[in-house]
């Protein structure tokens, strides 16, 4: 039996974030067949493995438990794959690095595609998405972290924070290229933190598997298309 199941759509968007952390710590994973993920998200709320509104959902098979909303399920993988800092400042560093992460999928997509990006939208919004790539730049640089060396809070190995910036920033720009260039002016610690983990073997290959898997996409739909069109 495997370790864990993901149910996540075939698309990279928020799933990889968790993708990632299991390809990290070396744990099995099964991808949830789309009718189970429609399956699982519309039955009713009393029947669900864990009540929830949309995936991801992980199920931790040696616990017998599933959790929803991305930021716990960041946590608790952290918390028992030991990928958190040991001090408690850090520790909630990294819950907010976490949650600045999601707030950032949640912008870039306009609220899951709750509208559609126009040019003017999209060039008003550009000095926000810059901002955002400062602070995750700005953050790290605090703790150390430079173009050359260094990880997002200083520590020994990478953990949660540093899975999750490069999940967030790299695979962002590396599905809508035209981002790359804004990524390296305004964060070039962060641009140069994201080559050191996509260089990890493991990161490779589950890059080579994502790519072969969900192609050039990462977060689908109308929105995608949307977005592709401002870029
Ligand atoms: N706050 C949730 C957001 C979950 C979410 O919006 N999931 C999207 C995919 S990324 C979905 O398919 N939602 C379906 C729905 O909300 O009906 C999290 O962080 O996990």
């Amino acid at each position: 039996m495997t370790d864990y199941t993901l149910y996540y759509w075939p698309i990279p968007f928020r799933g990889q974030f968790v993708r990632a952390v299991l390809a990290h710590v070396n744990a099995s994973w099964r991808e949830a067949s789309f009718d189970e993920i429609f399956a699982l998200k519309d039955s009713a709320v009393k029947e669900q493995l864990v009540p929830h509104m949309g995936p991801p959902v992980l199920t931790d098979h040696a616990e017998d438990i599933s959790l929803a909303q991305l930021p716990a399920i960041l946590g608790y993988l952290g918390r028992k794959h030991g990928l958190l800092p040991e001090d408690p400042v850090r520790q909630a560093l990294t819950d907010k690095i976490v949650a600045d992460a999601n707030d950032v999928l949640y912008e870039m997509t306009l609220h899951n595609g709750a509208q559609m990006w126009t040019p003017e939208s999209w060039s008003d919004y550009l000095p926000r998405l810059d901002r955002w790539m400062r602070i995750f730049e700005v953050t790290g640089r605090r703790y150390g972290l430079s173009p050359e060396e260094g990880l997002m809070l200083g520590t020994e190995a990478p953990g949660i924070a540093d899975l999750v910036t490069y999940v967030l920033w790299d695979t962002m720009t590396a599905k809508l290229p035209a981002l790359r260039r804004r990524l390296v002016a305004h964060a070039p610690a962060i641009a140069g933190l994201c080559e050191r983990i996509a260089a990890l073997p493991e990161q490779g290959e589950l890059r080579s598997e994502s790519d072969q898997a969900y192609g050039d996409g990462w977060c689908s739909g109308q929105i995608e298309a949307s977005l592709r069109a401002v870029l």
